[in-house]
């Protein structure tokens, strides 16, 4: 049996046309049934839907042999135990930072203030503001980053960024782009070597279908 980890969602929904150039065909919609394992029209090919921040811990453990998840997610877990051998060029943003609308933020950084910081991101801001020798105070926060800057919780946040629909509805302005974000297929290296034939299977028809769409 292979076990692909996957989360409801965007990441669920963009997965589905590589399943499908890979042959997989999930026989439930996650959004209709409650069940947690979704079976395939391939016996030994099973989905398990969970949270998208788990996925690289159900992976590393070997609770799944493969799952999608986000290079962001993926950042803030570490690559521990995760063989990463295809970027699926799907579910795209950018991790950047935003400040409310009115906020001087080079000023502030120009000047050598100590910033408040309010993100999910923790290991990406860390690193980013480290790089520029921008003093920071890092909040964690684990959703609705938007509202921190605006109740003066915090001067910035780092955040994913889609259209920007959701920083404009909030008076917030990008102010860095700090990276580019894909979702990754990653592999239970201990899965790959067992089940060597079927997860090669997968991996490589996840790799034709991309090169079909490059
Ligand atoms: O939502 P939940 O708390 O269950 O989990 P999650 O947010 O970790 O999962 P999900 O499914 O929302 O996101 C999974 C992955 O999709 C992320 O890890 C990213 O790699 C990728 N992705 C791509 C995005 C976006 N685009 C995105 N726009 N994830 C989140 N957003 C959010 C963003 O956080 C912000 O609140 O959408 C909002 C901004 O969108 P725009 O279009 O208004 O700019
Ligand atoms: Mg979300």
């Amino acid at each position: 049996m292979i076990t692909l980890a996957l989360s409801k969602g965007r990441i669920f929904d963009e997965t589905l046309p590589l399943l499908q150039a890979a042959g997989i065909e999930v026989l439930d919609d996650p959004e209709k049934t409650r069940k947690l394992i979704l079976a395939t029209n391939q016996p030994d090919v099973r989905v398990v839907l969970v949270r998208a921040t788990d996925v690289p811990t159900y992976v590393q453990y070997g609770g799944a042999d493969l799952g999608i998840t986000g290079l962001d997610t993926l950042i803030e877990h570490g690559n521990e135990g995760l063989y990463q051998p295809l970027d699926l060029r799907i579910a795209k943003c950018r991790v950047s930072v935003a400040v409310r609308e009115g906020y001087d933020y080079a000023a502030a950084v120009r000047q050598g203030a100590r910033l408040r910081v309010a993100t999910k991101y923790v290991a990406i801001a860390r690193d980013f503001f480290a790089a520029k020798g921008v003093h920071v105070d890092l909040i964690k926060l684990y959703g609705s980053m938007e509202l921190a800057p605006l109740t003066g919780l915090a001067d910035a946040i780092v955040d994913l960024v889609s259209t920007g629909n959701t920083l404009k509805a909030n008076q917030l302005v990008e102010v860095e782009r700090i990276m580019d974000i894909s979702s990754r297929l990653v592999v239970n290296q201990a899965a790959l070597k067992l089940k060597r034939e079927p997860m090669r299977q997968i991996i490589d028809a996840f790799g034709k279908a991309l090169e079909a769409t490059a």
